[in-house]
């Protein structure tokens, strides 16, 4: 299966780049394009890249997601998805984003990864755990480039899987010793409960999500370096923020994480 031409690929790639740029949504790619593959999706998601870091923008990372039940079922998608987290994407933790830049922003909780060293090909959870400097609570705010958040799986992995902005922090810690399964975690919107979960909601273990990280990227010749991020994907479902909301993620042993909308 050849995929959609170079053009089409090229030309999807101006079109999701407009709409991030322009900060107004579009109709999901495969309105255009019924035939478009998930594999057409990454080709899409490599042609930003190229262009993204040849402006002098840098990959920090990766980001999984729809690894969570809650994810899979708001989402009405059942395979994970893996996408790019950019340096500049980054909020520092107790800072802001401005809502103005975003289409209509969503937030979820999430366990971060920081690598300690390289991994590639068929991994294990425990050579993942290893590989580990820490893990940390984190939040990614989600904006989908499409129309209502209606996407289907290669049109939002050719969006980058909605990444827009990521916050990490509360108190990083080393991964021995504890059981990321069993940590809770609980979201919070202006204080008020938005969504809690434990880790097993990822992929029965947030390290899956690495696992299946770095299995994809062997698929494609890649590694996950050393002092990657990855972001393994929301423990429940997203939730809709606008201006002047703050949330919250707090996950045992992990301390808490927080952002702003303005
Ligand atoms: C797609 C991105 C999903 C996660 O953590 O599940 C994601 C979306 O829901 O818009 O980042
Ligand atoms: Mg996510």
């Amino acid at each position: 299966m050849a995929g959609l031409s170079a053009q089409v690929i090229g030309i999807f790639a101006d079109t999701v780049e407009r709409a991030r740029l322009d900060v107004s949504a579009i109709a999901k790619l495969t309105d255009a394009h019924p035939e478009m593959s998930v594999a057409d999706g990454y080709r899409v998601q490599d042609e930003l890249l190229i262009r993204w870091t040849s402006a002098g923008r840098v990959l920090a990372g990766y980001k999984c997601g729809v690894t969570s039940k809650a994810k899979m079922d708001q989402m009405g998608i059942a395979t994970p998805a893996f996408g790019l987290l950019l340096a500049d994407t980054c909020v520092p933790d107790g800072g802001t984003v401005e809502v103005a830049g975003l289409i209509h922003p969503k937030v979820e909780a999430e366990i971060a990864f920081v690598m300690a060293s390289e991994l590639s090909g068929d991994v294990t959870l425990d050579e993942v755990l290893a590989a580990t400097d820490f893990v940390m609570p984190a939040i990614e705010v989600l904006d989908s480039r499409f129309e209502d958040f209606r996407f289907d799986l290669p049109s939002v992995i050719a969006d980058n899987t909605s990444a827009a902005r990521y916050v990490v922090g509360g108190a990083p810690r080393r991964p021995g010793g504890l059981d990321l399964r069993l940590l809770g975690v609980v979201m919070e919107r202006n204080g008020e409960l938005a969504g809690c979960a434990a880790g097993a909601a990822v992929m029965g273990h947030p390290a899956a999500s690495v696992v299946a990280l770095v299995r994809w990227l062997a698929d494609k010749g890649g590694v996950l370096p050393a002092g990657s991020l990855v972001m393994t994907g929301g423990v429940t479902e997203a939730v809709a923020v606008g201006t002047g909301d703050h949330v919250t993620a707090r996950v045992q042993h992990l301390g808490t994480v927080g952002v702003r909308f303005t």
